[in-house]
């Protein structure tokens, strides 16, 4: 059987690169599997560039992307972590230079995106702005939609949001894209988020959540209750955490005693200080 290759290219813009560091700990398959042999039977994915995975450097690796949008043209799927910085140009956020002149992040994105079969915003910093767009955001950080929109550019965009995002809920979506083509509509929330992940929120699957029903809330880490009066933010966060768990299905956010910081959903660190109760003006009406 023919191998059907996919060309990759990953672009990292402003973020702290723990995207690509929870991938790199993907378990299942490994990161082995993932980029060197068939993630699919009869596909294989092919990482054309990444700045912290790829051995080169300067000028040859910026060629390779080039060459790879180019010759790949409609063919290729570009990845983004990390917000686009839009001020004064985009010249807060650089990568590698064209004829003698700093590329910025944003030129990349709008001249990869359009000529992409599809974008993968990964990470909530390129879903949704992240920390880096967090107020006052003098960069002017904004998503890729937003960036893309403000272009034009209609390429099919997902949102893989988390900070970091779990490594399987990128795996999973790159995997259906293989299998059965980019996401229709209905597999995507109005955050274009995939609904197999993001389909609920933390709260209706947490192993605390009896006690939030019988209002027993946990005073201080460490106490037997639900989180919520700590500042959980798991009502309002949509992702399946409390089932798939995390590193391994080792243990997750609010089942090692934190709270569930709302990581998945857009604006995240400006909603309110990230361990005090949130305003219950932003809890969904009840049904
Ligand atoms: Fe953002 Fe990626 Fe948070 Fe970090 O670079 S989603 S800051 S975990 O890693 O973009
Ligand atoms: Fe909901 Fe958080 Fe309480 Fe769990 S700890 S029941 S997610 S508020
Ligand atoms: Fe993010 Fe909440 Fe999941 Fe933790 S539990 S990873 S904060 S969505």
């Amino acid at each position: 059987m023919d191998t059907k290759e996919y060309p990759v290219i990953w672009l990292q813009a402003a973020g702290c690169t723990g995207c690509s560091v929870s991938l790199l700990n993907v378990i299942n398959p490994s990161i082995k599997n993932l980029l060197i042999d068939e993630v699919l039977p009869g596909s294989h994915i092919n990482l054309r560039f990444h700045p912290t995975v790829m051995a080169g450097a300067g000028m040859p690796v910026i060629e390779v992307m080039v060459d790879t949008s180019r010759k790949k043209r409609g063919g290729y799927i570009l990845i983004v972590e990390g917000a686009i910085p839009t001020a004064k140009g985009g010249i807060h956020g650089v990568v590698g230079e064209k004829d003698g002149r700093p590329m910025t992040m944003q030129s990349w994105v709008e001249t990869l995106a359009e000529e992409a079969l599809a974008v993968i915003a990964l990470g909530s910093c390129a879903a949704f702005g992240g920390i880096p767009a967090a107020q006052p955001n003098p960069t002017q950080c904004r998503s890729v939609g937003e960036v893309l929109q403000a272009k034009g550019i209609n390429t099919p965009l997902v949102n893989i949001p988390g900070c970091p995002p779990h490594p399987d809920w990128f795996v999973g979506t790159v995997a259906s894209i293989l299998l059965s083509g980019l996401p229709k509509p209905e597999d995507l929330d109005e955050h274009r988020r995939p609904k197999a992940f993001y389909g609920q929120t933390i709260h209706e699957n947490c192993p605390r959540r009896a006690y939030y029903d019988e209002n027993k809330f946990a005073k201080k880490f460490g106490d037997p209750g639900c989180n919520y009066e700590l500042g959980c933010r798991g009502p309002i966060t949509h992702a399946d955490c409390p089932v798939r768990l995390w590193n391994s299905k080792v243990n997750w956010c609010v089942g090692c005693g934190a709270t569930c910081i709302g990581c998945t959903e857009p604006g995240f660190f400006d909603i309110s200080p990230l361990y005090e109760k949130f305003s219950e003006a932003a809890l969904p009406e009840e049904d």
